[in-house]
């Protein structure tokens, strides 16, 4: 699911000041070089009715909202960061796999929290917007998908403090009406482009032939044109600031070949990952360790499991099989050693306690 928060700079103005909450108000951008020069950041929805939104010049806001009781405020970032990471930290712990995208954005994988379930993935939605209004006052909308994509997508055609949920046997119907500029990367000159050859909605674009796409739009573009248009996307849910590999390394007392104390010293900085790992919720699938060898070249072996695991056996066990593997395939000695674990993905334990708190 994606969640997005509604006119979100506007509405943080608003909670400061709930007075606000009845008149248009207005977000903008003063470059300063004289009272009205600049542009709007954002506006609420009440300003929206009279044409006030992102990006016009706050003399036209100005101009649209004469003898209308509004109110104009200079942007202050940093008061919606803190309202942004309020939100955030309530949200980050109901998710497989949490990706904050910007200060008022959110992807939440929730397969397997919800068992593939939509349903019960709406229910999720309905409970987060609950959670965060009453902890941190704020609305924002929410699109279910099978990816990220159709979340995205689903979450603009209904705001403010809208729910949408697009199934999987759903995708096409509720794809093909729309305008070919609901998809990113689809701006004012590609749209155009488009309505030029026909194309003016994602069904028409669904229907062009990928090689003529990409003939028009080159190789990159005309294939994620393609794709987008018929619900393809395959990007994953990204952990935000999660580290890609946790890794150490350490200098040997002495240049050896003797897997023994190359394992002893292995050992040591395995000990620290796991410990990382462990305060970190992580599973690691794929082990690597490296060597610098005494003339100084650099020699790397890795290994994927089948599973992710956080097993610290696992990983003593491989770590040994890949430097007796390295040292069989090399005639010097190592001077320094290093382990690594990489395609960390987060433990599951979270699951349990969710699906309790939907019962409950
Ligand atoms: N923003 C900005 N300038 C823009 C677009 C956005 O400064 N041209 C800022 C202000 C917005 C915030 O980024 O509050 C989030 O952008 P959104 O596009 O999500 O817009 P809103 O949250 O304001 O409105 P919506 O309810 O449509 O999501
Ligand atoms: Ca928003
Ligand atoms: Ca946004």
């Amino acid at each position: 699911m994606l969640l997005d928060f509604d006119y979100f700079f506007a509405q943080c103005e608003e909670l400061r000041n709930p007075s606000l909450r009845d008149k248009p108000v207005v977000i903008g951008v003063y470059s300063g070089r004289t009272e009205d020069s600049g542009a709007v950041s954002t506006a609420n929805y009440l300003a929206r009715h009279y044409g006030v939104k992102s990006g016009i010049p706050l003399f036209l806001a100005k101009k649209r909202l004469e003898n209308v009781d509004s109110v104009f405020l200079p942007v202050d970032y940093e008061y919606y960061e803190e309202i942004s990471d309020r939100i955030m930290q309530v949200l980050n712990s109901h998710a497989d796999v949490f990706e904050q995208v910007g200060v008022d954005e959110a992807y939440l994988d929730v397969t397997k929290k919800t068992q593939g379930s939509f349903e019960k993935a709406g229910e999720l939605a309905t409970t987060l917007k609950q959670l965060v209004k009453n902890q941190v006052g704020v609305i924002f909308s929410v699109g279910i998908g099978p990816n990220k994509l159709l979340a995205k997508i689903a979450c603009d055609v209904n705001k403010p403090d809208g729910l949408t949920t697009v199934k999987p046997e759903e995708v096409e119907s509720f794809l093909n009406p729309l305008p070919v500029d609901r998809l990113i990367g689809v701006g004012r000159k590609i749209s155009q482009k488009m309505s030029d050859l026909s194309i003016r909605t994602i069904g028409d674009l669904s229907r062009c032939d990928v090689q003529r796409l990409v003939a028009i739009f080159g190789k990159t573009l005309g294939v994620y044109f393609h794709n987008a248009s018929n619900g393809v996307d395959n990007e994953p849910v990204k952990e935000t600031g999660q580290a890609e590999s946790i890794s150490r390394i350490a200098t040997l007392k002495q240049n050896t070949r003797d897997l023994a104390l190359i394992s002893e010293k292995a050992g040591v900085l395995i000990g620290d990952i796991h410990r990382e790992l462990l305060q970190n919720d992580l599973n690691y699938r794929q082990i690597g360790v490296i060597a610098v060898l005494s003339d100084l070249t650099i020699r790397n072996r890795s290994q994927t499991l089948e599973q992710p695991t956080n097993s610290v056996e696992t990983l003593r066990d491989e770590v040994r099989l890949l430097f007796d593997k390295l040292l069989n395939e090399e005639t010097s000695e190592a001077r320094r050693i290093g382990v690594k674990v990489s395609q960390l993905s987060k433990n599951d334990k979270n699951q349990r306690q969710l699906t309790s708190y939907l019962q409950n």
